[in-house]
Formats: C-alpha cells, structure tokens, sequence
C-alpha cells in the first residue's frame, strides 16, 4: 500500500462487484471511469481537494472485462489536475480500447495539445464543483474551448444543478459539443418536472450540441443503493427525451464516494431500469461514445 492510500478520505472501490444480471451489448463503451496513480508513480495533485485511492490502469481493465464492456473513457479527476500523466500511460497500454477526456491550462502548448490527440484525448474537462476545485476564469476556459474545438474535441463540464443558472449563459456560448457530467447533478428530492430540472431540459433542448451522461445514481440518490430509484426518473426522461445524445459510465472507482461503496455489477444492472429498450440500450452504451469517442469506427 503506497502512502497515498492511506490518507484517503473515501471508501475503497468495491473489491469484488457482482456480475450483472443486464447483458451489456456487444461494443458497449463505459464513458466515465477514472484511474487515480499509483501515486508513487504518478503523483497527486498538490492543489487536489481530496486524495483518492490507488486506482492503477490493471483494475480498470479486470473490471471491464468483467462486467462485460469493451472499451473505457478514462476522465480525468480534479486529484490529478492538469497533470494527465497517469491518463495518457493507461489509453498507451490499452490497446485502442480507451479514450480520454484530460484537463489542460490555459497555457498547454499546441505540441502537447497535439500529443494529447496522439495519446487518444478526445475532450478537455471543466470543473465548476465548488467543492473540488477553485474557481476557473471563466476567459481562460473559454479560450481553450476555442483552441481544442479544430482538433475535433468536445469540453466535458461538470457542475451542480443549483449553479446553472448562473452558469447557463456561459455553458450556452462554448463552441462545439459539450457533455455535461451526471446529468448537471439534480436534486432528485425535486421533482422531475420542476424548474430546477426544467432549466437544464431546456438547456439540451435549446442546444443540440448539449450531450448528458446519465450517470451516477449512487452520487445523486437519497434512497440509497436499494436500486437508486429515486434518480431513475431523470436519467429515464433524458434517455427518452434526446436518446441520441445521451452517455453512461460507471464512475469507477467512486472517488470521494463516503456514503456507500457501489457494487459495480448492480450499478450496471440500473442501465435497464433508465434505457428500458434494446434501442434505448444501444444507443446509450454503443453508438453514442461511439460517434463522440471513437468517430473513424463509429
Ligand atoms: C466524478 C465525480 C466527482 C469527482 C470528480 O474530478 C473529480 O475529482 O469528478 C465528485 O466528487 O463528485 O465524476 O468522479
């Protein structure tokens, strides 16, 4: 066990997930997992909020296979920073089965922007979650959303449902195809058809570039893992409402997760329950990170 493990605020990744009743379709893509170190070889972030467990490339791979998907986004996690250096080692030894989405400064060079590409970076990733990063001007992003756009990425934003609106306009401006993360992360004791949910239908409505993953019910839920059911009907509605522009990804391995620890398999067999068609399913596991990530085979 590396230092960095243990001074780790959030529970450990599931040691031995389930194996999911839900037969994945053939080709299907986790679009949003993580891989944290080893710290002794890739360092954590000094300004990280948080310090997460080991999650080393190998793990991400065992867990792949064993839930039955074929490829991985690895996004990268504010405890690496701009530093995407555990990021680009795992796409290199993942034989074309991974793409990643980084996070880059303002001053990243177009050599490293072009490395990034190299390396298989299909998106750069902008963090508003008070919690795990301090604030970004909001020029700086803005600029690189302009510089990232030729090479064919998309920006990944994360933030939380009570900031959009004021963060709508900004969002509204960025050039090319943003996804947001964890569908702007709902207040799910709110109803579904409320405003605070309304406002960011609206935004994927108004906005057909606006994709959503419809993950992380275990992040969302105050049900708890008995099925996340309250989550359901917001994952569900985007699903049906933009079944073309929608991602889903397991989070794995959780990071600042303190409430529970997912089984991986169970989450996997949530999938269903917001995509409850073979089409549905396809489209949502298959042909959209397929179209965003891996464009030439799609
Ligand atoms: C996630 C969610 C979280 C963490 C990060 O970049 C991050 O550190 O995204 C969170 O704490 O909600 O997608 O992994």
């Amino acid at each position: 066990m590396s230092k960095f493990q243990m001074d780790a605020g959030w529970l450990r990744f599931h040691p031995a997930p389930s194996k999911p009743a839900f037969a994945l379709p053939p080709g299907a893509v986790d679009a949003h997992c993580h891989v944290f170190g080893p710290g002794d070889v890739f360092p954590y972030a000094p300004e990280r909020k948080y310090t997460p467990c080991d999650a080393p490339k190998e793990k991400l791979w065992d867990l792949r296979d064993h839930l039955g998907f074929s490829r991985n986004v690895i996004v990268q996690a504010t405890c690496h920073g701009a530093d995407n250096r555990a990021l680009v080692d795992a796409l290199a030894h993942s034989n074309g089965r991974a793409r990643g989405v980084a996070t880059v400064k303002r001053s990243v060079t177009d050599e490293e922007l072009q490395a990034l590409h190299a390396a298989g970076v299909r998106g750069a990733r902008f963090n508003f979650v008070k919690r795990l990063v301090d604030a970004l001007p909001r020029d700086a992003l803005s600029e690189i959303a302009a510089r990232i756009a030729p090479l064919g990425w998309h920006t990944v934003i994360y933030f939380e449902a009570q900031e959009l609106p004021e963060l709508y306009d900004f969002f509204a401006d960025l050039p090319g195809t943003v996804v947001v993360d964890h569908m702007g992360r709902p207040d799910v004791t709110k109803p579904v058809g409320g405003p605070e949910f309304g406002l960011f239908l609206r935004l994927m409505r108004e906005h057909p570039d606006f994709w959503s993953k419809v993950s992380c019910p275990e992040r969302l839920s105050k049900t708890g893992p008995d099925g996340y059911d309250d989550v359901v009907p917001f994952a569900r509605t985007l699903v049906e409402t933009f079944p073309d522009r929608v991602l889903w990804g397991t989070d794995w391995p959780h990071p600042n997760m303190t409430s529970h620890m997912p089984d991986d398999g169970k989450l996997v067999d949530y999938v269903p329950k917001i995509a409850p068609t073979a089409e549905l399913q396809r489209k949502l596991l298959v042909d959209n990170p397929m179209r965003l990530y891996w464009p030439e085979e799609a």
